[in-house]
């Protein structure tokens, strides 16, 4: 029996250089997964979908000041193609994402809600950005990777389309590796070691070589839970409010206001104290 499957995930993007994908994501796990077919990529080339004789994609700023803007004529043929093309290929049109600083920030949750949808279409700006015209036609989302500026949207569209087909079905070796990852969980990463046990005279630390499972995993959480905290106390916040509150040991009536409570609410239950 022959069956062509279907991929997993479809991606669309909007460039003025196409030359640029799959670029880093042609190799290893997600370049494994683009050939096999678990995720397919078209590139579209913005320029191609002007029609004046000098191909022109921007144009100056209404208003004055430095820079070029995107035409929104030629987005909006361009964007109606790609649309036209999933359509054609059976695919329902997901979401049009513009990779930009002033969009909603990245991370794992809305990465996880893209990979689960399917079909993707990404807009990569170029100079001082697209005509504001464009997003609200189009509905566009925009997201932004951080508080920094790329000189285009190219590598963004490259780490957001990473984040996602990492998450495809087969794509990992370890299937397990990217649900049990700290991140899922809302922690950083805990300290990772490998071979030699002991190098430049630091040694790695016992219990990793205990081969107590249930004591490593405790040991993991312990690690990821300082590192968050110390690192990112946004983060750190969250994870304290997403975590159930702790079992209050019951304590027997007349021994309630025996001693001062020593323990704050915190899940942690080492009440909040900070040590190192
Ligand atoms: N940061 N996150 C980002 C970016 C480049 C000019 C508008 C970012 O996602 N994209 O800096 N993008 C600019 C370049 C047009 C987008």
């Amino acid at each position: 029996m022959t069956e062509s499957k279907s991929p997993f995930w479809h991606v669309t993007v909007l460039t003025l250089f196409p030359e640029m994908f799959p670029g880093p994501l042609g190799h290893s796990l997600a370049g494994k997964a683009l050939e096999k077919g678990t995720w397919t990529l078209e590139k579209l080339d913005i320029r191609s979908f002007t029609r004046d004789k000098h191909r022109s994609v921007d144009d100056t700023p209404f208003g004055g000041g430095p820079g070029m803007v995107m035409r929104p004529d030629v987005l909006d043929a361009a964007i109606c193609d790609a649309k036209a093309r999933q359509a054609a290929a059976g695919l329902t049109p997901g979401r049009i994402v513009y990779l930009s600083p002033r969009g909603r920030v990245l991370d794992q949750a809305l990465v996880r809600e893209i990979a689960s949808e399917g079909c993707l279409t990404l807009l990569c700006g170029r100079y001082e950005g697209i005509d504001e015209r464009v997003i609200e036609e189009h509905r566009l989302e925009e997201v932004s990777l951080g508080d920094f500026v790329l000189s285009g949207g190219e590598p963004a569209a490259l780490c957001l389309i990473d984040a996602v087909v990492r998450l495809l079905p087969g794509v990992m070796g370890n299937v397990e590796t990217a649900g049990e990852e700290s991140f899922e969980r809302g922690l950083l990463e805990y300290p990772h070691y490998t071979r030699p046990p002991v190098w430049n005279g630091r040694a790695v630390p016992e219990v990793l070589l205990s081969g107590h499972h249930e004591k490593v995993r405790a040991w993991r959480l312990e690690q990821a839970e300082k590192i968050t905290q110390g690192r990112r106390p946004d983060l750190w916040s969250d994870y304290l409010a997403s975590r159930p509150a702790p079992k209050v040991k019951k304590r027997r009536a007349r021994r309630a206001s025996a001693e001062p409570t020593k323990t704050t609410a915190t899940p942690d239950g080492n009440g909040g104290s900070d040590e190192g």
